[in-house]
């Protein structure tokens, strides 16, 4: 299911990027989120497959494109063979503030299983913990910051004041910023983006060494999927605001103790796992969608766990024939 779903699904994060890239700087991220979940929508059901959003834009009693529950693929109801299922979690547009301000660090994404391999996250908040692969089974999320940055920076080999952490920048964060100060590590404080943080902790030569604090629920199973391809990790745990979340989380089948520590495998458990994001605007780890007359180039992440391929992709889509533009090296 792999080889091929990956090849078409870096396909759907490509088309979503051109298509919300259009709004960048324009100031209404909202319609830089719908541009990104119309686009993705129309090209996931160019593919043939019996697709299930489990993570999405929202419960289907909103109504949004793209709820948890929508059907997506091209089934061919008389052959079965031909329609894998596959659960599919999508983030149509990480970073819409990032777009709408023309700032770096908007992705595209989106993670694939076979049926159960994605949990079904509502949209909460989770505590997160994320190291690339050296990092990995060196970090506890239950001990303090301080010592997981000593952690992180022995496994790297490196002293602390050589390793960076991520840190979403909110209220909620402060104590944690002054701990991680006072421990020596350096800081890159980003307005919105842990996941692709996490993703580029994970990628050497990006700069960060792991991200640390409260973010989206739903995008921690993301970034779960993305970190078994790569071989990091994450840790998480529950942060539900009220018992209204608490309530939600647990209808949809989850473990409500925010004492429990979810690994990686815990959050995307699938053997089969396919992950694909775009750049929007330029960040660490992708580079932007760039506009040129008649076509638009875009950088992709593309991987798959049972295939253990990484793969960056760089595709220029041309968008008029007739006007070809002239493909550059
Ligand atoms: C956002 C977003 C992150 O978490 O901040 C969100 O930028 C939740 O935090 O990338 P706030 O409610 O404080 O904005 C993420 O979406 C992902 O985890």
């Amino acid at each position: 299911m792999e080889q091929l779903l990956a090849l078409e699904m870096v396909r759907v994060t490509e088309a979503a990027a051109i298509a919300s890239a259009r709004s960048m700087g324009r100031g209404d991220k909202n319609e830089a989120d719908r541009a990104a979940t119309e686009s993705m929508r129309r090209t996931m059901d160019e593919i043939d497959m019996a697709g299930t959003i489990v993570i999405g834009e929202g419960e289907r009693d909103q109504a949004p494109m793209l709820y948890i529950g929508e059907q997506v693929g091209r089934r061919d109801d008389d052959d079965r063979r031909a329609n894998p299922e596959i659960d599919i979690a999508v983030d149509p547009l990480e970073g819409t503030n990032l777009v709408a301000h023309g700032q770096p660090g908007a992705i595209t994404v989106l993670a694939a299983s076979e049926r159960g391999g994605l949990l079904h996250a509502p949209d909460t908040y989770l505590e997160k913990l994320c190291v690339g692969p050296i990092a990995a089974g060196h970090v506890d999320i239950t001990v303090s910051p301080t010592e997981n940055v000593h952690r992180i920076a022995d496994a790297l080999g490196r002293k602390v004041g050589d390793i960076t952490v991520v840190i979403l920048e909110r209220p909620r964060h402060e104590a944690l910023v002054d701990e991680v100060r006072a421990a020596g590590a350096r800081i890159k404080l980003i307005s919105d983006g842990d996941l692709s943080a996490a993703i580029s902790c994970a990628v050497s030569g990006t700069g960060v060494h792991a991200v640390m604090g409260i973010g989206g629920a739903p995008e921690g199973v993301i970034t779960a999927a993305a970190l078994r391809c790569l071989g990091g990790e994450i840790q998480a745990r529950f942060r539900f605001r009220n018992d209204e979340e608490r309530a939600r989380a647990r209808r949809m089948g989850n473990d409500v103790d925010e004492g429990r520590v979810y690994g990686t495998a815990d959050l995307a458990s699938g053997e089969n796992l396919v992950f694909a994001a775009t750049g929007v605007t330029s960040g660490d780890l992708l580079q932007g969608v760039r506009f040129f007359g008649g076509g638009a180039r875009t950088h992709s992440l593309v991987m798959a766990y049972q295939s253990k391929q990484v793969r960056f992709v760089d595709t220029v889509a041309m968008f008029d024939r007739s006007r070809p533009p002239a493909v550059r090296l």
